[in-house]
């Protein structure tokens, strides 16, 4: 063969590269920009970042965060997979502990492919991370966490799927008061944002009834001996232990409370509400004890009973945790935001600076039926559901309140 004739091969061999090149990527951006169907096209990698507790003493309910988010994924990754889009879960162990958290979520926010966070269990542990997703400006949905200056600090994309503690704190008060028929308390809290917000919230409102605050006192997160301050409520003999907190020294609380003698109940807040707290007070010294939790019990929400169904198939063994469909409502508020902007920016922009900005913006006029009721966010960031609800320990487990 000469020269010539070569190259002219060469030539034609390197335009028929070159045409079958444009033609794939033609192919697969196609499916993508459209968000529509998306045959034989690359998948766009997509993530939710979760955060919460997945050891440490209140790993029943960060585990629980977790179980929630898996689940609205896996069932969300098939219709996403249709829009061009692989949705996978990057979730990351907080601990408990804002130091783990914020460096959970700097681990979470420098992945390109995360697009939404739904963190963290404890407020202590969302206000400082929520600095980071701000600065990435990545979208948090918080499930749980209920301080209310998670969302008063001027953060565009911080929401959350569970009431504020200003809530719950005055409902526990009245139902105290008004319902149970206390009037004098020690209020204890384990100085955390979150135990003490809800403590000076419930005393506060309890006051203002009419009720007699008896002491406040303060303990830390992972104290084990409470018997001074156990001591100290009982001489004052108040008709009830308001505890603000989570639920392994709040059970402690009530356990050593009851062993010296002390004849009252322990209320607490939702972080009390887990057969965890039962099982470390010991069935008979949390008998009797309340604890309000945000939402309506699992029975009474709108798709409990398909979330029962879906959550006992996936996880065997397993219990629903306070937080598990809040988490899947978190996590569906994400999904349905993805799904808005691929369809309208495609695939391919999800995981783009403007795409996770678009999110945001599709969070905060999300209007969703969920789990647990509809899901929709006031100007601040908090949902627009205020249901509380009291439960009290009978034979060993939480039940609503209804007497
Ligand atoms: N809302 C109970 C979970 C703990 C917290 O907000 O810190």
């Amino acid at each position: 063969m000469s020269v010539a004739k070569s190259k002219r091969l060469f030539a034609i061999i390197a335009m028929l590269v070159m045409l079958a090149m444009v033609v794939t990527a033609c192919g697969g951006n196609d499916g993508a920009e459209n968000g529509g169907d998306n045959p034989g096209g690359d998948l766009v990698e997509v993530k939710i970042g979760v955060s919460s507790p997945f050891t440490g003493d209140v790993a029943a309910l960060g585990t629980g965060i977790r179980n929630g988010a898996q689940l609205a994924i896996e069932e969300a990754a098939p219709e996403l997979e249709e829009m061009g889009i692989s949705l996978s879960m990057l979730a990351v162990d907080d601990a408990a502990d804002p130091k783990t958290g914020v460096n959970a979520a700097n681990q979470m926010v420098s992945d390109s492919a995360v697009v939404g966070i739904v963190a963290h269990l404890n407020s202590g542990v969302s206000i400082p991370a929520s600095a980071v997703y701000n600065e990435a400006g990545v979208v948090q949905v918080s499930p749980a966490s209920t301080n209310p200056a998670l969302t008063l600090q001027g953060f565009e994309n911080v929401f959350r799927v569970c009431t504020i503690d200003t809530v719950q704190g005055s409902f526990a008060a009245e139902y105290a008061y008004d319902e149970l028929g206390f009037t004098s308390v020690a209020v204890i809290d384990d100085s955390t944002p979150y135990g003490e917000g809800l403590a000076a919230e419930f005393a506060a409102a309890f006051e203002a009834k009419g009720g007699e605050i008896t002491s406040t006192d303060k303990i830390q997160v992972k104290d084990l001996d409470f018997t001074a301050l156990v001591t100290k409520i009982r001489s004052a003999n108040p008709d009830l232990i308001y505890f603000g907190g989570m639920y392994t020294e709040a059970a402690l609380v009530s356990k050593q409370s009851k062993e010296a003698g002390f004849e009252g109940p322990v209320m607490g807040g939702d972080g009390l509400y887990t057969q965890q707290y039962i099982d470390i007070a010991g069935a008979a010294n949390a008998e009797g004890d309340f604890a309000t939790s945000i939402g309506l019990p699992l029975s009474e929400q709108p798709k409990g009973q398909e979330f029962q169904d879906m959550f006992e198939a996936t996880f065997p063994g397993q219990t629903i945790e306070a937080y598990d469909t809040y988490a899947y409502d978190a996590t569906m508020v994400v999904v349905e935001a993805i799904k808005a902007v691929a369809a309208d920016l495609g695939a391919d922009a999800v995981t783009s600076v403007a795409g996770k900005q678009a999110i945001i913006e599709a969070v905060a006029v999300t209007d969703m039926q969920g789990v647990t009721g509809n899901v929709s966010f006031d100007e601040n960031g908090d949902t627009t559901n205020k249901a509380v609800t009291p439960y009290v320990v009978r034979d060993g487990a939480w039940v609503p309140y209804t007497d």
